[in-house]
């Protein structure tokens, strides 16, 4: 009920009640009673709109946090696709470079094949005209066990017989290496391990010295600082028990 129309209600009947004092004071009592109703329900009211606000406060405040969380969310989503594409960017540039890499390897590949199929094709080309195929031991060994080790892979300690073959054994070998030349049968006579002579040496400055009486076996020195060496001075005799690398002729 309105409380305006309660109030009315009320005064009305204070009005009509102003014949006799029974009659007023029972009225006064029954004012009294409703006024009380009257502030009993504006109490009710007013503490229902305190609970309604406060049901709202809460709620907005939910809200607000809802969406505050909502936003971070957002947020953290689009700085991780930034560095995903940042990332994304940064491999396609690696990848870029990777090809770019890629293809000078290829044309680096391609030059060397190319210089190595020119090699084999000199190599071969020596090979004929010496009657036979080049390649160095993988093992330090004496002299004899050198010739072995040749011997084992159907070559044998190379014979060096011509200035070209001098020539090319010396652009080849890049360290030093026994060849098949030797002078233990005889002091001063030089044998080919075929048992032909020496024709033509190829001596480094003061070779062959014989050292302590003592240096029988033939070696091809790379040294290329030594003294007085050239392609064709570059030889050594040697103690035969030395350790080196053979030089073999198949
Ligand atoms: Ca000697
Ligand atoms: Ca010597």
């Amino acid at each position: 009920m309105d409380l305006e129309a309660i109030y009315e209600n009320v005064e009305r009947r204070d009005t009509e009640n102003t014949t006799g004092p029974q009659t007023q004071s029972h009225s006064q009592d029954e004012g009294k009673d409703l006024k009380r109703r009257g502030s009993r329900c504006l109490v009710l009211i007013t503490v229902g709109l305190g609970l309604i606000c406060v049901l709202l406060l809460v709620f907005i405040i939910l809200q607000h946090i809802t969406i505050t969380a909502e936003r971070d969310l957002i947020k953290s989503y689009k700085n991780t696709a930034e560095e995903f594409n940042q990332t994304i960017n940064s491999l396609q540039d690696s990848y870029t470079d990777l090809m770019i890499e890629k293809h000078q390897l290829q044309n680096n590949f391609n030059t060397l094949s190319q210089k190595n199929l020119e090699l084999e094709t000199e190599l071969r080309n020596v090979s004929e005209r010496g009657n036979g195929m080049l390649f160095m031991s993988t093992e330090l060994k004496s002299w004899s066990d050198s010739r072995q080790y040749c011997r084992d892979r159907g070559a044998d300690l190379v014979i060096i017989n011509t200035e070209e073959k001098q020539r090319f054994i010396s652009s080849l070998v890049s360290e030093r290496g026994w060849i098949g030349l030797s002078d233990t049968e005889n002091e001063g006579i030089m044998k080919w391990v075929d048992n032909s002579p020496l024709n033509q040496g190829f001596w480094l400055k003061g070779e062959p010295s014989n050292y302590g009486g003592n240096e029988d076996c033939i070696e091809l020195n790379y040294n290329r600082e030594k003294t007085g060496w050239s392609p064709l001075n570059s030889w050594n005799d040697d103690v035969c028990s030395e350790k080196k690398k053979g030089i073999c002729e198949k």
